[in-house]
């Protein structure tokens, strides 16, 4: 039988490029939309977003194999942390619809830009609260993984999603800078903090509300008192979940002196049983990288180093398709640029500390603030760090852990704003103004 060739970046060419045309007529849509999808109040709207987190359930499996499909992640990953992920999105946000305060409003329009790295979970991050406080959203997913946006569009169709509630246009950064330009109320951005402070500098002065939720190097610490098999399977899940192309991946494991070289043998060990190959099979561990402008990204940045030792996960490349192997590079000193830079690929970056202090200090010396993650089995070691870390969010022994319920989001170059839990939604509500004082009778 012939092998079959990995997919990656399926059909990035074949999606429309909207212009400004395309995106005012979008937002007029939207516009003209939002005052009755406003008004139907938060019960109706928790309907409707009740159906769309059944629908999709129910096509959970065409979801999964399209996201694969498109961005080359394992159907596995998809499968068990994507598309549920996206669900509970939905449903969490139709809770939250029912509950929602007399006293907030909607923005109006919300102009949303997503990545490509979870491209369906990033749309409900981004609709689900949108929707829940009364605004309409034009959204653009990234012109590598258009797919499953456009499925998406679909299921609000199925789902009794009133016409110009929900507008999905597809392009590149240009059409993504017109959607920032265009006549909308607030944008949310998920991306690079290059681009992100394009966004910032254009929305600055237009009275438009905005978040963004960009890059992170979120530092993984390992005490010497921590479960260090559990340790080296959150490393897995940390920086090689979904390639490394993560926001919040553990890409700076920094590892306690007294156990570092044990720590290390054990990572290698398990690097070695790491299986990568055709995203659609699902014993695959490691798929592709989404594109291949991404990998020559990766390959550059890695290729470009000449600090420390290169460890490579022995598992072979498949012919063809977009593939970098998980790779360890360990002996780097904290300025060197792989422990400063966002590498956005399956590759952790290493070095140790003797004190709490020096951990501290370590993990927050780069300009981000994403995420961390602490391992300690003293309860005491961990509670004291945790505080201490400049990020958003905090894992203590875990990683990547995301919960609808959770708000999500960065401090520093990482961004502004959070996603999820009742944070998030107050992202995209604003205030009335105060009632008029009830008078009361003295008693
Ligand atoms: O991101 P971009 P890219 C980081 C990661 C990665 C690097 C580059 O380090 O290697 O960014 O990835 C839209 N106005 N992250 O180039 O360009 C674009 O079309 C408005 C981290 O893919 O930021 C896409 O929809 N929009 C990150 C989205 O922005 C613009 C996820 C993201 O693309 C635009 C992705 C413009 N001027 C990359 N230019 C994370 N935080 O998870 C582009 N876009």
């Amino acid at each position: 039988m012939p092998r079959r060739t990995p997919p990656a970046a399926l059909n990035w060419r074949r999606s429309p490029k909207a212009h400004s045309a395309d995106i005012n007529a979008a937002v007029a849509a939207a516009r003209a939309a939002q005052p009755a999808w406003e008004a139907a109040g938060g019960p109706a709207r928790a309907r409707i977003l009740y159906a769309i987190a059944r629908l999709l359930q129910k096509h959970a499996r065409l979801f999964a194999v399209l996201e694969t499909l498109d961005n080359g992640k394992p159907i596995r990953e998809a499968r068990d942390a994507d598309i549920p992920l996206a669900q509970r999105h939905f449903y969490y946000h139709a809770g939250l619809a029912q509950l929602f305060p007399a006293t907030s409003r909607a923005y109006g329009v919300c102009g949303q830009i997503i990545p490509w790295n979870f491209p369906l979970l990033m749309l409900a991050w981004k609709v689900a609260p949108a929707l829940a406080a009364g605004n309409t959203v034009v959204l653009k997913p990234a012109e590598y993984t258009p797919l499953t946006a456009l499925l998406f569009a679909e299921v609000c169709q199925q789902a009794g999603v009133p016409a110009g509630v929900v507008n999905i246009v597809t392009g590149d950064g240009d059409t993504g800078a017109a959607l920032v330009a265009a006549d909308v109320d607030k944008i949310a951005f998920t991306g690079s903090t290059d681009v992100g402070r394009i966004i910032r500098r254009a929305t600055a002065g237009t009275g438009k509300a905005l978040t963004l939720e960009l890059g992170g190097k979120s530092p993984f610490i390992v005490f010497d008192d921590a479960d260090l098999d559990s340790a080296v399977e959150g490393v897995v899940d940390s920086i090689w979940f979904n390639q490394g192309q993560v926001c919040c991946a553990g890409s700076r494991l920094l590892l306690h002196e007294p156990i570092a070289d044990r720590f290390i043998l054990k990572l290698k060990a398990r690097m070695a049983t790491l299986r990568m190959g055709d995203p659609l099979d699902k014993s695959v561990d490691i798929g592709a990288i989404v594109h291949p402008t991404q990998l020559a990204r990766i390959r550059d940045m890695v290729g470009a180093n000449t600090a420390g030792t290169t460890h490579t996960a022995p598992c072979p490349l498949p012919d063809g398709g977009s593939f970098f192997p998980p790779t360890l590079i360990t002996g780097l000193s904290p300025s060197d640029a792989l422990m400063q830079h966002e590498i956005f690929g399956p590759v952790l970056v290493s070095t140790t500390f003797r004190t709490p202090a020096e951990a501290v200090e370590l993990a927050n010396n780069t300009r981000y603030g994403l995420a961390a993650s602490v391992w300690s089995e003293n309860i005491n070691t961990a509670l004291t760090i945790a505080p201490q870390l400049a990020a958003g969010v905090i894992w203590v022994n875990g990683a990547n852990m995301l919960d609808a319920a959770a708000p999500f989001g960065g401090i520093r170059e990482s961004g502004f704003g959070r996603e999820g839990g009742p944070e998030g939604l107050a992202a995209y509500t604003r205030p009335t103004e105060a009632p008029a004082p009830q008078r009361t009778s003295p008693p």
